[in-house]
């Protein structure tokens, strides 16, 4: 078989030192895992930025003329998604702090450096993390490393319920709480956001207000089923950005995912569920996950066979992101 040409690529980074012979040694170490661009000065890496989107950019503190956190701020202004990494031989305490505060920095490397672990924070650096579980409630964790990152993001949730109730069982922190908790904590733009699939039988009149008045847009099954793709559509336009996308396995209707803890009746088949999941190409994915499979409950492995699809059909969603250069 072909490899199509759009296949993704790997992953850039954009080295930007003053000295060569420490681009040769970082590009050694790199060049196997990532597409490696160079840059002895400040110009010469804007210049690759204004060409083309890079992931990491690995920037020494002291080069003439500039400083890699004066060249990182400029950098998360105007190319925020880029990661920025400091790699200095000096342990200025003060560097380090503007680094964090006004450049976003990711990491503060030291020359020199060991390659492994060069490699091993370059790799965390470019990567989208993908959960899988288990109890929902793992999602305020990976919202919280989420937005460590990259900042406040919107959350795109299918799901049978919206998990947004302020207790369950008089408890604060579990999975029918965790997006109340996310949002409290500022993790997660409840504007930019949409829950989607919420159906069964209703505890009270707030299950569903309670999300709307948290500043969700809530999209029923009954309203999913009848809007399609376009609604989802709509729900990857209105995140406008980073966003954490999050697969309740109870969203599919239990004939088809019945190893879970919260079965609704009535909802999407696999394939109408996996279609919805596909209509949200384009959307910037910075963290997933696929949740509440329950073993113990699942028959033939069939609940389990499509959490690894949708996970796969995730996985899919980042590499047309990266082909369509919408990353
Ligand atoms: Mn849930």
């Amino acid at each position: 078989m072909n490899a199509p040409d759009a296949l993704p690529a790997m992953a850039t980074v954009l080295l930007v030192d003053d000295e060569p012979r420490s681009i040769d040694a970082m590009r050694r170490t790199l060049d196997e895992d990532f597409e490696v661009l160079s840059a002895t000065g400040a110009d010469a890496a804007r210049a690759w930025l204004q060409r083309r989107p890079v992931d990491v950019i690995l920037c020494d503190q002291r080069m003439p003329g500039t400083t890699g956190v004066q060249f990182l701020k400029e950098v998360r202004e105007r190319w925020p998604d880029s990661v920025r990494i400091i790699i200095s031989g000096y342990t200025d305490s003060e560097d380090i702090v503007a680094g964090i505060n006004e450049a976003g920095i990711h990491q503060y490397l030291l020359k020199p450096w060991a390659p492994d672990h060069l490699l091993r924070t370059v790799h965390e650096a470019a990567a989208v993390p993908i959960g899988f579980g288990g109890d929902h409630g793992v999602l305020l964790a990976e919202l919280r490393a989420a937005a460590a990152t990259h900042g406040t993001v919107a959350l795109i949730q299918f799901d049978a319920h919206s998990d947004t109730w302020e207790d369950y069982f008089g408890e604060k922190y579990t999975h029918s709480t965790v997006v109340r908790r996310a949002t409290e904590e500022g993790l997660v733009d409840p504007a930019r956001s949409t829950l989607l699939g919420m159906r069964g039988g209703l505890y009270g009149p707030g299950d569903l207000e309670g999300a709307r008045d948290l500043g969700f847009t809530v999209i029923p099954w009954d309203d999913l089923a009848q809007l399609g793709t376009a609604a989802v559509a709509a729900a990857v336009e209105r995140a406008g950005g980073k966003a954490f996308l999050t697969f309740d396995i109870d969203f599919v209707d239990p004939a088809f995912a019945p190893g879970t803890g919260t079965p609704e009746c009535g909802g999407p088949t696999s394939m109408q569920a996996l279609a919805l999941l596909r209509a949200c190409r384009g959307l910037q994915i910075v963290g997933a996950d696929v949740v509440e499979v329950l073993p113990d409950l699942d028959s033939s492995h069939l609940t389990s066979t499509l959490a690894a699809t949708v996970a796969w059909e995730i996985l899919s969603l980042l590499a047309l992101t990266t082909a369509d250069g919408t990353a």
